[in-house]
């Protein structure tokens, strides 16, 4: 047995390099790691849903880009046996083992969401996993546009957030991006015409990546990349991932919400109750507190409400 990590898969063949070698080979997964028996302890045995129990049981398991794996280097087709534990994992987009995953968003063409930003902030701090905003298409805004935006943003900078601005056409902003890819493992996520492929194929323009036109991408309803793929960068790896236009939050209990808004933390001791969850309970110092960002208390809610109502989002 040989240790790989997997840099992509695409309609279940999956390619693997070898962390001894450094080939890349192409791979499946075993039959029988598909069902695996979990005990309490396994590592597999992370919640998938807020209302299963970690119990024993048996479960599918596919392997995701990102794994470490054990594959059978005796077998041509070198099946991929086992997954070692992971360190960290995200589903959308489906990767593990990161160091941090750069939230793009675009100013415009799609337009900037708060709503979307402050989801993807909430799933990310639950998979602790660092997050860097990172906002393209800058030259799409006139300088005292680029202003305006930046002093609504700056809240997020104040309460800990790393935030950078690019344009990829003309790679401005990009000497701070080759710092922070050096040498980690990071995942590129957003929605669907943020640019995603557009910022690494400027990285790296031998990759040629598909990118697309907004307006065309729209109208055909579908996303230009279709897979998560791995690639080599300065002693990292990026992950290219395919664009979304919603989140889920099924991996959320609404008690817990409260956690992933992390300036929460710094004004929750005053609140009257202890286990005050910042909806309409006497004495709470979130939820009119001047400080906090409105747009911020405003998605808090509507999350909590969705969550708790156990619909989806939208
Ligand atoms: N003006 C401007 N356009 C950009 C910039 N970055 C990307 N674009 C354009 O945005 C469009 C979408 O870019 P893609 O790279 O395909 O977007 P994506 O995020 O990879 O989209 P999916 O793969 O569908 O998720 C393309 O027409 C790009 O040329 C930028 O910094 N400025
Ligand atoms: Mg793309």
């Amino acid at each position: 047995m040989k240790k790989a990590k997997i840099i992509k898969l695409i309609g279940g063949l999956y390619s693997i390099v070898d962390l001894q070698t450094n080939e890349i080979f192409d791979s499946r997964a075993s039959g029988k790691l598909r069902y695996v028996r979990l005990d309490e302890d396994s590592h597999y045995n992370v919640q998938k849903t807020h209302r299963t129990k970690l119990d024993k049981k048996i479960v599918t398991l596919s392997p995701k880009v990102g794994d470490i794996v054990l594959y059978d280097d005796s077998d041509e087709n070198r099946p991929i046996q086992e997954i070692l534990p992971r360190k960290n994992e995200l589903t959308r987009p489906d990767v593990a083992n990161v160091d941090q995953i750069l939230l793009l968003f675009s100013t415009k063409e799609p337009n900037f969401s708060f709503n979307l930003l402050d989801q993807f902030l909430v799933l990310v701090e639950k998979a602790r996993i660092k997050p860097i905003i990172v906002i393209s298409k800058k030259d799409l805004l006139t300088d005292s546009e680029l202003e305006t935006f930046k002093k609504t943003l700056n809240y997020y900078e104040q309460i800990g957030y790393e935030i950078h601005y690019v344009n990829s056409h003309e790679k401005i902003g990009f000497d701070v991006l080759k710092t922070i890819f050096k040498d980690k493992v990071s995942v590129v996520a957003g929605q669907t015409g943020v640019g995603k492929s557009t910022l690494i194929n400027a990285l790296m323009p031998d990759l040629n990546l598909k990118t697309q036109e907004i307006s065309d991408a729209l109208g055909r309803g579908r996303h230009t990349t279709r897979h998560t793929e791995l690639f080599f960068y300065r002693g990292g790896l990026i992950a290219d991932t395919p664009g979304f236009s919603k989140l889920e939050f099924n991996i959320l209990n609404a008690s817990e919400l409260k956690d992933y808004f992390i300036e929460f933390n710094k004004y929750k001791d005053f609140c009257r109750f202890k286990d005050c969850n910042h909806i309409h309970e006497p004495g709470c110092n979130i939820k009119d507190n001047e400080e906090i960002l409105p747009s911020r208390i405003e998605n808090y809610h509507k999350f909590y409400e969705e969550i708790d109502s156990k619909k989806e989002i939208y």
